[in-house]
């Protein structure tokens, strides 16, 4: 079977590579070798008006008083997920107001059809890394888009209908041992060009429900544990930037080279809130939900553990727009992907008081558009290299150098038509940046201080530049002249004057 590195586009735009490549899943209704015969299964679910119940937001309560209090919450074993994302008795696990939801779950997975799905999804990424594809990959197969459903559905619920699936993916393949260094999800310069113009990071929770706009299910496709490497956060109650930003006065003993440091402010004041860190062990199949302000990481496992048992999970973010745009969905909706339908009696959704059109049928058709998404989400993340090298190994896994990002983000342009004009933008940008990497950047990942937290060699692991032949320059420079001309005409097109940060 060929690599990444070997695969010509061609076959990697053919379902019949990746079918070849991960028997036991499903590409766009199809498995091998059946795909003559047997009809197209439809692989795009809508949700008819009637599935949809009034999630009032006193639903999931203790979820939500979590998520709002601290920014996390940590849904740790079989018993509470199967409480959580299906309608079936498990047992007493969580406080009475979270309890199970009287009426059906409008998916059709149950419990044993998840665990079976996470088990084999772990196994898949394993292949797929073999072959040199990152872990991001697998939402080239149904199955991932299976699960999206099932947490869009949750996340409706959880959310009163605000947070929608954004298309915002990754897999993490944590062999090295490490995740990403600690950050923030979203920080002004990240929700800004998006549409959200106020600095004020209180603006960018929901005025009604005070959930967050950016909210990320963080699923275990393996155990993950501080033995292989797993989550940790600081409480949103030790940390003054949550709410507050990470700019304005501070201490100059909470400063690194001149700026501020978030993490600093958090541990090197009066109260010095080690203890305020989480470890969010979670078995498989169990999952982190986290806001975009919260300071969280991928710890370091023991290297003999994750030796014999790596962490592998996947993730999706949610996005709520109802208030005005903040990130829209990274994929445009389209006639015949989404539709849009009047809530149910009771539920104020968005001014217009209709659901967002993504909440609805969120499974792209094609491969094409599947492989895309996973490119452009590789090279959104490349940018980790530069300030978190085990961090972008965890995306990129175990082939892919910076030297063959040309080659991925072509194949994000084979369906770009697909994607947001700020997606694209982003891609494009971050792509340029790479290519001409060397200059020091901090990405929407970072706190902008993470080189002071870790202080490792940024040019290790996946940054060695090796000698291109001719035929992969080539590429590059075809590449890199493509996202020139997007880029420039897209500055042509002139954009309001971005507001600069204030750094004191
Ligand atoms: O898995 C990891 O190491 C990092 C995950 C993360 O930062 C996220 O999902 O926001």
């Amino acid at each position: 079977m060929k690599n990444i590195l070997e695969a010509s586009y061609d076959e990697i735009f053919d379902v019949g590579y990746w079918k070849e490549l991960v028997p036991f899943l499903t590409v766009c209704g199809e498995k091998r070798g059946k795909e003559t015969k047997r009809k197209k299964k439809t692989v795009n679910r809508f949700l008819k008006p009637e599935d949809l119940r009034a999630h009032k937001y006193t639903e999931c309560g203790a979820i939500r008083e979590k998520l709002v209090e601290d920014g996390y919450c940590v849904i740790s074993n079989k018993a509470q997920v199967t409480e959580l994302l299906f309608d079936e008795p498990s047992g007493p696990s969580f406080p009475e107001e979270t309890a199970r939801q009287p009426g059906k779950a409008v998916s059709n997975i149950t419990s044993e059809k998840y665990f079976k799905l996470i088990a084999a999804l772990r196994k898949a990424v394993l292949v797929l890394d073999q072959a040199g594809w990152p872990a991001t990959f697998l939402a080239v197969y149904d199955e991932v888009w299976e699960l999206a459903e099932l947490y869009q559905q949750f996340m409706l619920k959880l959310t009163s209908n605000r947070n929608v699936f954004a298309y915002d993916i990754v897999g993490f393949y944590t062999k090295c041992g490490t995740g990403f260094s600690p950050h923030r999800d979203r920080q002004p310069e990240d929700w800004q060009p998006k549409g959200h113009a106020p600095e004020d990071p209180r603006t960018t929770f929901d005025a009604e429900t005070k959930l967050a706009k950016y909210l990320t299910a963080w699923i275990g496709l393996s155990d993950a544990t501080p033995e292989n490497s797993c989550l940790h956060y600081v409480s949103a109650k030790a940390d003054p930037g949550y709410w507050d930003g990470d700019d304005g006065e501070c201490d100059a003993d909470a400063t690194v080279n001149g700026k501020n440091d978030p993490m600093s402010k958090v541990f090197f004041n009066k109260n010095h809130s080690f203890q305020d860190i989480r470890a969010a062990a979670v078995r498989s199949g169990g999952f982190n939900l986290h806001t975009h302000r919260v300071i969280h990481w991928g710890s370091k496992g023991d290297a003999h553990v994750v030796e014999k048992k790596p962490r592998i999970a996947f993730s999706f973010a949610f996005t709520n727009n109802t208030e005005g745009p903040f990130e829209p969905a990274n994929v445009l909706a389209k006639e015949k992907m989404f539709r849009t339908v009047q809530p149910p009696h009771g539920v104020r959704n968005s001014s217009s008081g209709e659901i967002s059109e993504t909440a609805f049928g969120i499974r792209l058709q094609n491969l094409a558009e599947r492989v895309s998404l996973c490119a452009g989400q590789v090279i959104v993340y490349s940018t980790l290299g530069l300030a978190d090298s085990p961090g972008w190994v965890t995306v990129a896994g175990s082939m892919v150098r910076k030297e063959h990002l040309p080659k991925i983000f072509k194949m994000f342009k084979k369906s770009e038509q697909t994607f947001h004009s700020h997606y694209k933008k982003e891609i494009n940008d971050k792509f340029l940046l790479m290519m001409q990497s060397g200059v020091s950047v901090s990405t929407s990942r970072s706190l902008g201080s993470r080189d002071s937290l870790d202080s490792r060699d940024t040019q290790e692991l996946a940054f060695v530049d090796r000698q291109s032949d001719s035929e992969a320059e080539e590429t590059m420079l075809d590449a890199m002249l493509d996202a020139e001309r997007v880029h420039c005409a897209r500055e042509r097109k002139s954009q309001p004057p971005k507001k600069k940060m204030r750094r004191k």
